[in-house]
């Protein structure tokens, strides 16, 4: 499957082309605007979120409710676009240096001031403009087609947040996925601990008061993967790895961990390798799932629990120090309308990148041209796995 995204914040549209989906796919349209509709909810967005109410179009790849095996082709509008027409026009203009809105003090932490250096843009909307997190609406877009792969193979993707702030959710995530949804879509920060739920809503509220912008760590479960995704047999494709880079590749995101992830610096080797047992019903399981599903690049079978950690948002209402890059002297930071907290909405972006790679992993390993075929080689390997 290959992916490739475009559009900038305030540009006409987002847009996505996937290729490589099979034929013969349902796709329902108000499932992934469902999703988007998720991704722009919770406590501490801005108001750009108010303005868009993301709405996907399909233009092409998919007929009569199903894919055709051609490139399936997204589109997002931004409904904000009318009032940036001029500023963000494709034309030629005359007077460069009369257009409105130019950004030439860079924020500390975005992209602006390496992206203006790199691209040689004096005008760093150059850079901002596709360095937004705007673009993770396509990401998720793309993602809600990658869950309706997914269920055709029992494969389930869920999400929550652990901490904002360093306010910590420490409950334990439910055995049902359901009920996970269920009790993470009626919080306002995505989290299960009702208290800890309060804290996060009140250390949000403080920093939007001053000002200022606080992080936090997102959790993504993925049930029902079979064994043997991805591969040990070359470092490109560790399915592990392809998963932390796209996590990584979510705007803002710093670290990734699978399991007990970093932790497992303290504990001896007994207290982190899971043992393996076997049973008739199941095949192969493991008594214990500290490592996150993977050994070896590969899936075990366990469910894959993947955290990513997400820093402060960088557009700060009270703007730290920069440089004018036209005068050279001091300035505070430019601002651009900005979220305080967008953890609970990242934590949907995160599930979405996640349920790409998996379904990226099994449309590789099961082959097939249609959904049917890949579908007849998925459970032909599943007899294997309980006859090994
Ligand atoms: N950064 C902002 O400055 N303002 C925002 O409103 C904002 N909203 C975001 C919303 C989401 C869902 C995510 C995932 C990130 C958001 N960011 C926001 C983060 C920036 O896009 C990000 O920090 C920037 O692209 C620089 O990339 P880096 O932090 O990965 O180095």
């Amino acid at each position: 499957m290959r992916i490739l995204t475009a559009g900038e914040s305030h540009g006409p549209q987002l847009t996505a082309i996937i290729e490589g989906l099979p034929s013969q796919l349902p796709i329902d349209k108000s499932l992934i605007n469902a999703e988007l509709k998720r991704r722009q909810g919770g406590h501490g967005r801005g108001r750009r979120m108010v303005i868009e109410t993301d709405q996907v179009q399909i233009v092409s790849g998919v007929r009569h409710g199903k894919t055709t095996g051609a490139p399936v082709t997204l589109v997002i509008e931004n409904r904000d676009w009318k009032n940036w027409t001029s500023i963000m026009t494709s034309d030629p203009i005359e007077n460069p240096d009369e257009v409105k809105k130019q950004v030439t003090k860079p924020r500390p932490g975005h992209a602006d001031l390496n992206g203006g250096l790199k691209y040689n843009h004096r005008d760093m909307r150059n850079v901002l403009e596709r360095s937004s997190a705007r673009e993770t609406a396509m990401r998720v877009a793309i993602g809600a087609i990658a869950k309706q792969f997914l269920s055709h193979f029992g494969i389930d993707v869920a999400g929550r947040v652990i901490n904002i702030g360093g306010v910590v959710d420490t409950e334990t995530v439910p055995e049902s996925i359901e009920e996970l949804k269920e009790r993470t879509e009626n919080s306002p920060v995505r989290c299960l601990d009702k208290k800890a739920e309060e804290k996060m809503i009140n250390v949000i509220d403080e920093a939007k008061k001053n000002g200022d912008s606080i992080g936090g760590v997102v959790e993504v479960i993925v049930n029902n993967v079979p064994a043997g995704l991805g591969s040990f047999a070359h470092y490109d494709r560790k399915l592990d790895a392809k998963i932390a880079m796209s996590v990584l590749s979510i705007n803002a995101f710093k670290g990734v961990e699978f399991g007990i992830g970093f932790d497992a610096a303290n504990r001896p080797g007994s207290e982190v390798h899971d043992e393996i047992l076997w049973n008739e019903e199941e095949g192969y399981t493991r008594r214990t799932n500290r490592l996150g599903g993977f050994e070896g690049g590969m899936t075990t079978g366990m469910p894959i629990v993947v955290r990513g950690v997400m820093k402060p948002i960088p557009t700060l209402y009270k703007p730290l120090q920069s440089v004018d890059i036209n005068t050279k002297e001091p300035f505070s930071a430019s601002i651009e309308r900005s979220d305080s907290c967008a953890v609970p909405a990242a934590s949907v972006v995160c599930e979405h990148v996640v349920a790409l790679e998996i379904a990226k992993a099994v449309s590789d390993k099961f082959a097939g041209d249609y959904l049917e075929e890949k579908i007849a080689s998925f459970e032909a390997y599943k007899k294997h796995l309980l006859n090994f």
